[in-house]
């Protein structure tokens, strides 16, 4: 490719609801620097610090040039070099064997969010393993509780966009951490609050969001459904619920007020640990606001609670009124709004017949105990479940799995591209074409190839179009990029994102995005359901004991988005636990420590701060083992769980002790 030195439009591709265009320069074929640009103005021209060192992936001495097959033991990491026809020789032999001994539903196909666009994923992949008959994948490592929630209750209505958040009078940030994890929401929310709007966050950590909070409310994790609930019930008893809103637009607004009826102030805080008078600060302040709005994140949702947690947050704004008025509702996932059909995309049509389907959170669990037919083929890509899947150790065993066949395709030789039998090299989004929606702004956005494979790299949807041709799968134009993106957009919307690169999202012809004013609840009757039968009554499900006496979180933090560019950038992960946790363990700030429950133990050095209350502990999500002291990291101590609603994982609900190492 001739691309002459310059500067060019593209979009980030990694799984962050900011998906900011970017200014990329290139000199002699070659990224040099990256940036934000204004093409879509909610980036307006900033990024965050790791992406500006995006270009250390492109080239990254981790970088996955070539195939390979892997000629030492699982895991062990020695792999021999092979060309790309006999890397797919292999792998379409390897799986035909698996289907035609074993059926199809033995092969797995595991990605997520690695690619966040819509050609990588879910796209020409989703035909190729719908054609092969191959097992489903639930995808629930993330916003599966959160994403059933707002189905139920308002059927995936289009939330707040954050650059709306300037006109707000008060803004709750709840189980959401947005100085880490979209920086172009907390401008808006720090816009707003130098306007006077009050900010309020509910987050039992105090994160660097929370120290800019007007309130800070600090739940025990995974109490959110009783501290919302008595929100609720504060709001109905002082009677600042909108009774007329409440008539026209909600149903089971009777079932969900006796629900409440118990978490009473005095109740909440022994529950919560939530001071009385703070709550009801909250509740009257909340109130008396307009426009409000709820900004509800994900934090919150990983747990056995998390979603009876999301439901009774998301109740607050029908309860309170506060629809109708630009600014004000709640935010949850943007995706729904740009009207995509997945199913288009996906075509589960093309599936002969039906096939069982795997929970990923699972993933370990399946890898050593499934039968009828065993997993005996598990293709990897947009993911890295080592890092990111729950139960470490269970997920390392089924890779170790001689009789496993595991096929990664990766940019980077990941903790779970050691472990491949065939490794195949990615493109990063420089190299290829891609379609971006976004889960928390309103711009739809293309970007084209700006600089040749590095190595021997090859796309998502151009490996799995060789896989299909040597397989004898579908057609060629079943899996261009012409029909993918018309199946999405329809011909005249993806010929205009082609020109235009960035498109807003409109509603009858207006693109301003007023709840109950341009868009509206998507559910069959039109109206908001608190109480929907398929999520059954809501209820708090107690703490089961533990002899584990402290909460793990494994939040987000500013350095990697989940693993991705773990290999720069988090080299001294560290475990923060209260000073009167450390003082009762004999720990100091920056001592090294133990933290163990049954299912693992992970060894990294301590910070000694009051962010976390006395019982919780936290440390990074998406560290890689070797930046911990002794290969393990959190996802080891987190057991495969499944959450109340959606099957969601439960990655801040582990139990664990911590120790000074060499105690
Ligand atoms: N820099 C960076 N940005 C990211 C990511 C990243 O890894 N790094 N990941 C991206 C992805 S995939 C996602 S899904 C989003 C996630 O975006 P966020 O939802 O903002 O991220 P989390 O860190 O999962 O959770 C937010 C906060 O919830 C808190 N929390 C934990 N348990 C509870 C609880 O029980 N109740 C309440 N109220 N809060 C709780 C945590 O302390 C944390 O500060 O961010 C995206 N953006
Ligand atoms: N402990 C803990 N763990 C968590 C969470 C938590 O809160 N706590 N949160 C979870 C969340 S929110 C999420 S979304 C998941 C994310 O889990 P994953 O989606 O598995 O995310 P990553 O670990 O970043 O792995 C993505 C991989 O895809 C690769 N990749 C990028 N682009 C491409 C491409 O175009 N093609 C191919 N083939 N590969 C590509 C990247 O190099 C990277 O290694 O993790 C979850 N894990
Ligand atoms: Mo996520």
């Amino acid at each position: 490719m001739e691309t002459a030195d310059g500067i060019y439009d593209s979009v980030c591709p990694l799984d962050c609801p900011d998906t900011c265009s970017l200014s990329v320069t290139i000199a002699d074929g070659r990224v040099t620097h990256v940036d934000g640009s204004h093409r879509n103005p909610y980036t307006a021209g900033f990024i965050c610090a790791k992406v500006r060192r995006y270009p250390e992936r492109v080239y990254a001495p981790e970088r996955l040039l070539h195939p390979l097959r892997r000629v030492g033991a699982k895991g062990e990491g020695r792999f021999a070099r092979i060309s790309w026809d006999d890397a797919l020789d292999l792998v379409s032999s390897r799986l035909a064997t698996v289907v035609r001994e074993s059926g199809a539903e033995a092969i797995l196909p595991y990605h997520y969010g690695g690619s966040n666009g819509l050609l990588n994923d879910d796209a020409v992949d989703a035909r190729f393993f719908h054609l092969l008959g191959a097992s489903q994948l639930e995808k629930t490592i993330c916003a599966a509780p959160t994403g059933a929630v707002a189905r139920a209750l308002y059927g995936g209505m289009v939330g707040v966009p954050p650059e709306d958040y300037g006109r707000a009078r008060c803004i709750v940030l709840w189980g959401v951490n947005p100085a880490a994890t979209s920086i172009h929401t907390l401008r808006h929310v720090q816009e707003a609050q130098r306007a006077g709007a009050l900010i309020v966050v509910v987050d039992p950590r105090r994160t660097r969001t929370a120290r800019i909070a007007d309130i800070h409310l600090q739940p025990r994790p995974g109490t959110d459904v009783v501290l919302a609930l008595a929100v609720a019930r504060q709001l109905i008893a002082s009677g600042a619920c909108d009774a007329s809103f409440i008539a026209a637009n909600v149903v089971g607004f009777e079932t969900f007020r006796a629900a409440a009826e118990r978490f009473t102030p005095s109740v909440c805080e022994e529950i919560t640990a939530v001071p009385v008078r703070d709550l009801c600060n909250f509740a009257a302040a909340y109130a008396a606001a307009s426009p409000a709005v709820v900004r509800c994140g994900w934090g919150l949702e990983r747990n056995r609670n998390g979603g009876n947690a999301v439901r009774a947050v998301l109740a607050l704004p029908a309860i309170a009124g506060k629809f109708g008025v630009r600014g004000g509702g709640y935010t949850m996932s943007m995706s729904g709004g740009f009207d995509i059909d997945k199913q288009r995309l996906g075509r589960p049509d093309l599936r002969a017949c039906p096939a069982r389907s795997v929970n990923m959170t699972q993933l370990g669990r399946a890898l050593t105990e499934l039968a009828s037919p065993p997993i005996r083929a598990l293709f990897v890509y947009n993911a890295n479940p080592v890092a990111s899947t729950p139960d470490q150790n269970r997920v390392l065993a089924g890779l170790a799995r001689e009789d496993l066949f595991t096929v990664v395709h990766e940019q980077v030789m990941t903790d779970t591209a050691l472990y491949a039998d065939v490794v195949l090299p990615a493109t990063t989004i420089f190299e290829q074409n891609e379609l971006h929606k976004s889960y928390g702004h309103v711009y739809l956005q293309y970007s084209r190839a700006l600089i040749d494979p590095v190595g021997e790299a090859v796309d998502n949807a151009t490996l799995f179009r060789h896989l299909a041709a040597r397989m004898g799968l579908g057609t060629a134009d079943l899996f261009a990029e012409q029909e993918m993106m018309a199946d999405a957009l329809g011909v005249a919307r993806a010929e205009e994102v082609r020109s235009e690169r960035v498109l807003r999202m409109a509603f009858a012809g207006s693109y301003d995005v007023v709840q109950f004013g341009t868009v509206w609840p998507r559910t069959a009757d039109g109206k908001i359901h608190l109480a929907p039968a398929d999520l059954g009554p809501i209820c708090f499900r107690e703490e089961v004991p533990s002899t584990y006496p402290l909460v793990l979180l494994t939040p987000a933090s500013e350095r990697l988005i989940n693993s991705s560019l773990g290999e720069f950038n988090l080299a001294d992960p560290r475990l923060t636990l209260h000073p009167e946790d450390a003082s009762a363990r004999g720990i100091v700030d920056g001592a090294a420590v133990r933290i163990y429950n049954d299912l693992g133990r992970v060894e990294v050095r301590a910070r000694v701060a009051d962010d976390v209350a006395p019982g919780v502990v936290s440390m990074p999500k998406g560290i890689w083992r070797s930046a911990t002291l002794n290969g393990a990291t959190a996802t080891a101590l987190i057991a495969d769980d499944l959450g109340d609603i959606g099957d969601g994982a439960c990655f801040n609900d582990a139990r664990v002790e911590v120790e000074p190492l060499g105690a």
